[in-house]
């Protein structure tokens, strides 16, 4: 099953992705089940039941009760997949993780058609945001004057997160709905104006190839161009980039020093 999964399917980098992925795949095997029984029982009433053979039709009707026991059974099995898999699986996904887990956590805002991210900083406390700061170069609008807001960091299109380190992403929008997707997280949420909802992950592995946030809500005419990457890396990795990302250094560089390499898109930002 995992090896036929795999063929078809995004890789499979979250913790919680395989039990979503063995739900999918017991209901479209039922489906195709359903599917040729009910399609060869079409035919077959077609040519059993055509005029030619029946020149009077019959009043009885069909004596038998196997058509009751197929139901039933097809029944059983949607209620073994609910009751065994969904509402298990939904029961522990909705179980926040906890403090001591010491979870990533993290802002994003959509908008038309862009993902703005906000990483809370080495304080681990997220700067305040108001909406009448909101301008083209502080897309969060981010309060500068709020200590908490310091040390945070702000990137576009890019999430970086950390292997097996839980992940709580805490979701919004500044315009339409837009929806939250990580087709290798197996996450997928809205993002709507007025509301910041939370979902969580967890990694398992590190990039692969290029993974993508893609926009799974048509929003609008940039619809197909909302789309950024997401990086797992190692511990070490995201340490490195979490100080890449910090806030920039003021002092005076020297004077016959290297310019800094110009960051490559995605862009990144660092408020100070
Ligand atoms: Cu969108």
């Amino acid at each position: 099953m995992k090896e036929f999964l795999q063929r078809y399917m995004p890789v499979d980098a979250s913790v919680h992705g395989e039990q979503l992925d063995t739900l999918t795949a017991y209901v479209h095997w039922l489906m195709l089940v359903l599917f040729i029984f009910w399609g060869a029982f079409f035919l077959f009433t077609l040519w059993r039941f055509n005029k030619k053979r029946n020149p009077k039709a019959s009043y009885a009707g069909m004596q038998s009760h196997w058509s009751t026991w197929g139901e039933a059974g097809v029944a059983i099995f949607e209620v073994i997949l609910l009751f065994g898999i969904s509402i298990p699986a939904w029961y522990s996904w909705t179980n926040r993780p906890k403090k001591e887990t010491n979870p990533l956590e993290v802002r994003l805002v959509a908008e038309q058609f862009a993902w703005n991210v906000q990483y809370p900083g080495p304080d681990g406390k997220f700067g305040r945001r108001d909406v009448k700061l909101v301008d083209a170069t502080n897309p969060l609008g981010l309060d500068p004057t709020d200590p908490d807001a310091k040390d945070d960091i702000t990137t576009l299109n890019q999430l970086d997160v950390e292997v097996n380190r839980p992940v709580i992403v805490y979701i919004s929008s500044k315009d339409v709905i837009h929806s939250f997707s990580l087709p290798t997280m197996r996450v997928k949420q809205d993002a709507i104006p007025g509301m910041e909802v939370p979902v969580h992950f967890q990694p398992k592995m590190v990039n692969t190839e290029q993974w993508e946030i893609a926009c799974a809500q048509l929003c609008g005419l940039g619809h197909y161009r909302m789309r950024g990457m997401l990086t797992v890396h190692d511990h070490a990795g995201f340490q490195t980039w979490l100080k890449e990302q910090g806030p920039e250094d003021t002092t005076e560089p020297e004077p016959n020093a290297v310019p800094a390499a110009t960051p490559a898109e995605p862009t990144t930002t660092a408020h100070s």
